[in-house]
């Protein structure tokens, strides 16, 4: 599994934590009340409140913000954004690259206020987390370890990003560690030998679902943020991996080979009712939800060996093609919109 997990990042992709968005849900109510409230003021007392009332009316949290994904189109993998529409069509835009360098960047996640991306680089010798600003800038490694730190997920609060790494000397197998969002104070969560991996933090920052080996083949898991009551969600013969919360949390997307190939499937939170949302005979892979919850991204293994973006409506209709060309493109990550 450490190999193909390897593998996995540097050519055959890997998939998306969830990106919680139920706090800026909150924080739109919030924002919406203070806002009534100050229309309230200003149409009883003037214009005074106007510059306040604006930024106020303008934050529409949990709005479709843009789609970060890993691609080597440009000879290795860098990170890029591109808009929710995609690359292609008469709305599409290119994709902006938002590293440069030789060695693999990989595996985006928007902060949950949609102002920052973590990702793993290989830039300093090994796999470590680093984060950048939406635009690229700023870019700051936050571990340090010898060993693979990759999948970042962050914290609702954005106060911690939870990842994977076989940092652990003796340890070969990859755990679920988390950090505060500064790359202090990291911590194991799981410990055992076999791998956990593919961390992704829930919507109300409670639960991190995550995909482990512990029971013969990949299942997906759940456990409370601080790596207590760990407990199986899936149990099919076949492999169960990449789990994505649905922004209202109330349903986890997620990868399995169990009717055959490469699928995608939705489940409730509690592992009830799995669903299957594709059907082809093509690897599909690493779902992100969109952060009004309508639409899942994910990666599409395409026949001649490259890989594509595409994304659905969030019962499997509706599927739509993001990106184009004969590169890598995986792992999208879509942001709620600052
Ligand atoms: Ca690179
Ligand atoms: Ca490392
Ligand atoms: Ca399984
Ligand atoms: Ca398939």
């Amino acid at each position: 599994m450490d190999q193909q997990h390897v593998m996995a990042l540097t050519r055959t992709g890997s998939r998306g934590p969830a990106r919680p968005q139920e706090r800026r849900v909150k924080h739109h109510v919030q924002h919406s009340r203070i806002a009534l409230i100050l229309l309230a003021a200003l149409a009883l007392g003037g214009g005074l409140m106007q510059p306040v009332i604006q930024p106020a009316a303008a934050v529409v949290p949990g709005a479709i913000g843009r789609i970060a994904f890993q691609s080597d189109r440009d000879g290795d993998f860098e990170i890029y954004a591109m808009g929710p529409r995609g690359e292609l069509g008469k709305h599409g835009t290119k994709a902006k690259k938002l590293t440069n360098n030789t060695d693999a960047d990989v595996t985006p996640a928007w902060s949950p206020n949609g102002k920052k991306i973590a990702f793993a680089s290989a830039r300093d010798g090994d796999h470590e987390i680093y984060v950048m600003n939406a635009d690229g800038s700023n870019q700051t490694r936050l571990t340090t370890v010898a060993g693979l730190d990759q999948l970042p997920t962050w914290s609702p609060d954005g106060s911690k990003i939870a990842f994977e790494s076989n940092r652990d000397v003796g340890a070969p197998y990859f755990e679920i560690y988390v950090m505060d969002a500064n790359g202090a104070n990291p911590t194991r969560l799981t410990n055992n030998d076999v791998d956990d991996q593919l961390p992704a933090w829930s919507p109300d920052g409670n639960t991190i679902a995550f995909m482990s080996s512990r029971d013969g083949n990949q299942e997906i898991y759940v456990m409370n943020a601080n790596g207590a009551n760990q407990t199986r969600l899936t149990t099919d013969a076949a492999p169960d991996s990449y789990p994505a919360w649905s922004p209202d949390g109330s349903k986890i997307a997620f990868t399995s080979g169990r009717d055959g190939n490469q699928e995608i499937y939705v489940m409730n939170a509690n592992g009830s009712n799995p669903t299957r949302l594709t059907t082809n005979a093509v690897t599909d892979s690493m779902p992100t939800w969109s952060p009004d919850g309508t639409r899942i991204a994910f990666g599409v293994s395409e026949t001649g060996g490259s890989t594509q973006v595409f994304s659905m409506a969030a019962d499997g209709s509706n599927p739509r093609r993001l990106t184009k060309g004969s590169a890598y493109n995986w792992y999208p990550d879509w942001q709620a919109k600052p």
